[in-house]
């Protein structure tokens, strides 16, 4: 029998194939392309996301809600109405049924991507940097809903860290307390998005993509609460943005939202474009090569994950 999410989301024929036969499959998030890249860049970057998964042998699955669908993988001029339609939104994993309901069209974020790839079947996921606990958190009691996600799905994460707009002391606390696996890929520090290293420690690290699998598989042998692995690979340290540039925009970027009363789902793109324009487009850059790298290292274990 066909489970209800079998009838609801809808997988293309080329990552339906790639499931049914064991293939290697990557999840990549459609959030990012509208709400978290300038265009027409966006664009760009998401058909080059989607080739660095092909060139490794890897089937990509970009999902995104178009008309009330959750689509898992999308055609080319279905890539392009995410890069470029105007009014799209931003869908967490709370929003999808409203979505659905109402036939709305919404990019997904980390969460609502990490949801509907499980539900799919795709174990494997490559972002840029997750959602955490905000700056400021003891006062609005902003945190993703990306950590929320990862707390209950079973999915394996690659990612550049959390975003640097973040309080990541805080956000990796969180994610100990909910019980989600984080490792660094070769390196003992948690990765700072645009910047190599956040300066915190982490406790466990790992050398290969089959190392990664095989964690993947001592979480399925060991079973329980169905958790995230969340698999932390920094920005290589000549592509990072200049830590003392960061910090300073950064710094503005924090205030002007604060002046500007920039607040919930509003708050991480308009740090993000701030950046983007206070560093002259350098952080664009190490975004997108902490975005690259990610892939990158997906595919790599998508397929060591398939081989097993
Ligand atoms: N990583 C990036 N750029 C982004 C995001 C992640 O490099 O735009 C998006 C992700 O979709 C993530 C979301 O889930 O930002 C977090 O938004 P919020 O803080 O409102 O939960
Ligand atoms: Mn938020």
């Amino acid at each position: 029998m066909r489970s209800t999410a079998d009838t609801v989301l809808q997988p293309s024929d080329e990552v339906a194939e790639a499931l049914a036969a064991g293939a290697p499959v990557v999840a990549l998030e459609s959030t990012i392309i509208s709400h978290g890249l300038p265009q027409p860049r966006n664009l760009e970057v998401a058909r080059e996301l989607e080739g660095i998964v092909r060139a490794a042998g890897a089937v990509p699955a970009t999902i995104a809600v178009l008309d009330g669908v959750p689509r898992i993988g999308l055609s080319e001029v279905e890539l392009e109405r995410i890069a470029t339609e105007s009014g799209l939104r931003k869908l967490g994993q709370r929003d999808l049924p409203v979505a659905a309901a109402l036939k709305a069209s919404g990019a997904t974020t980390v969460s609502a991507t990490s949801f509907l790839a499980a539900r799919a079947g795709v174990r494997i996921f490559a972002t840029g940097g997750l959602g955490g606990v905000h700056r400021g958190w003891t006062e609005d009691q902003d945190e993703s809903a990306d950590l929320d996600t990862l707390a209950r799905t079973r999915i394996t994460v690659v990612c550049a860290g959390v975003k640097s707009i973040l309080d990541v002391p805080a956000t990796l606390q969180r994610l100990e307390t909910r019980g989600v696996s984080v490792v660094g890929y070769r390196t003992a520090t948690f990765p700072g998005f645009y910047l190599n290293s956040s300066g915190q420690p982490i406790d466990w690290r790992i050398e290969t993509p089959e190392e990664a699998a095989a964690v993947m598989r001592g979480q399925d042998a060991l079973g329980g609460q169905e958790t995230a692995l969340i698999v932390a690979n920094p920005v290589p340290v000549d592509q990072q943005l200049d830590p003392a540039l960061h910090d300073r925009v950064l710094a503005e970027a924090l205030a002007a939202a604060e002046r500007e009363g920039v607040k919930g789902q509003a708050i991480t793109p308009f740090l993000l474009g701030y950046l983007v324009d206070g560093t002259a487009g350098a952080s664009l850059e190490a975004n997108l090569a902490a975005v690259r790298g990610n892939v990158a290292l997906a595919s790599q274990i998508a397929l060591s994950w398939a081989r097993a």
